[in-house]
């Protein structure tokens, strides 16, 4: 199936979506929030996919929120695009598989709250990240507010949300907003190289670790690490057996 807001590849099991509307920066609209919507249900569909990595077209990654269609909101059709953001994050964030962001430039305002929403962030050094939401009279409104408090802290969060300030790439990795910061022509290159590495790890084992430290944040920890051991234990009946064979074996393993 073909998209208009974004163009999509699969190979060696990673998707990729490269978000696309050069017209506005790649801008988020409703109608790249119900594309966005469809694409994911056929990824929960597609076990072959290990790894998900969204990246933009062009000299944005997604400059926000599309501002021209926001311009005309009511009241109650601002709450319900803030909500439809905010659970197509949400579901992202909640994907069973590792979603990384290839921040190639511009991610502004809904497109960084985007990035935040992903696993982990790698940037090229053209990257630009900020929340100028209260340069327009706006907060951020697809989760920005509560992520970025936990990756980064509430004082470099109140710092950007605050000033709207534009970050570099190379802040971004001080602040631990990104995780690593590459040449822009490596971008690709190297995102596609960590999501590789991801995807010959047991696949079981890749899940399960996701689920537990992305859960196990929001609970108490004596619950979390009840969580941790289930999660543990269950893949000695999975891919831990094969995993400490293959080991002991001196070969790769042989993932089921
Ligand atoms: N929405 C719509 N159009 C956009 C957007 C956007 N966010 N960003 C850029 N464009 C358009 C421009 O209007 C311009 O269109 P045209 O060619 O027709 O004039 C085209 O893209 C190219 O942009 P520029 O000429 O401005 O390009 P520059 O290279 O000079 O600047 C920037 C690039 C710095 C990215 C600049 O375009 C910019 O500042 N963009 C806006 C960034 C911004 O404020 N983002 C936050 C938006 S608000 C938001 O994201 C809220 C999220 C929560 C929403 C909650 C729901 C209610």
């Amino acid at each position: 199936m073909s998209y208009t807001t974004f163009k999509t590849k699969f190979e060696d099991n990673i998707a990729v979506i490269t978000i696309s509307r050069p017209e506005a920066m790649n801008a988020l609209n409703s109608l790249l929030f119900k594309e966005l919507n469809t694409y994911l249900d056929s990824l929960s569909e597609n076990s072959a996919v290990k790894v998900l990595i969204i990246t933009g077209d062009g000299k944005a990654f997604i400059a926000g929120a599309d501002i021209a269609e926001m311009q005309d909101m009511t009241k109650k059709e601002a709450f319900l695009f803030s909500k439809t953001g905010q659970d197509t994050f949400s579901r992202l964030e909640n994907l069973k598989i590792p979603v990384i962001a290839a921040v190639n430039g511009y991610a502004l305002g809904g497109g960084c709250e985007l990035a935040l929403a992903c696993d982990f962030r790698i940037s090229s050094n053209f990257g630009k990240l900020g929340l100028p939401e209260v340069s327009l009279g706006l907060v951020p409104g697809y989760g920005g507010t509560q992520r970025l408090s936990r990756l980064a802290g509430l004082g470099n969060t109140l710092f950007l949300q605050l000033t709207g300030q534009m970050i570099d790439a190379g802040e971004a990795l001080r602040m631990g907003i990104v995780q690593k910061v590459v040449d822009a022509n490596e971008l690709m290159n190297e995102t596609l190289k960590i999501a590789k590495k991801i995807s010959q790890q047991g696949p079981n084992a890749i899940i399960a670790l996701k689920k537990i430290v992305r859960n196990g944040y929001q609970m108490d920890h004596n619950k979390a690490y009840d969580a941790e051991s289930e999660e543990f234990s269950a893949l000695f009946e999975s891919d831990g057996p094969e995993g400490m064979k293959a080991f002991l074996e001196k070969r790769k393993p042989n993932w089921k």
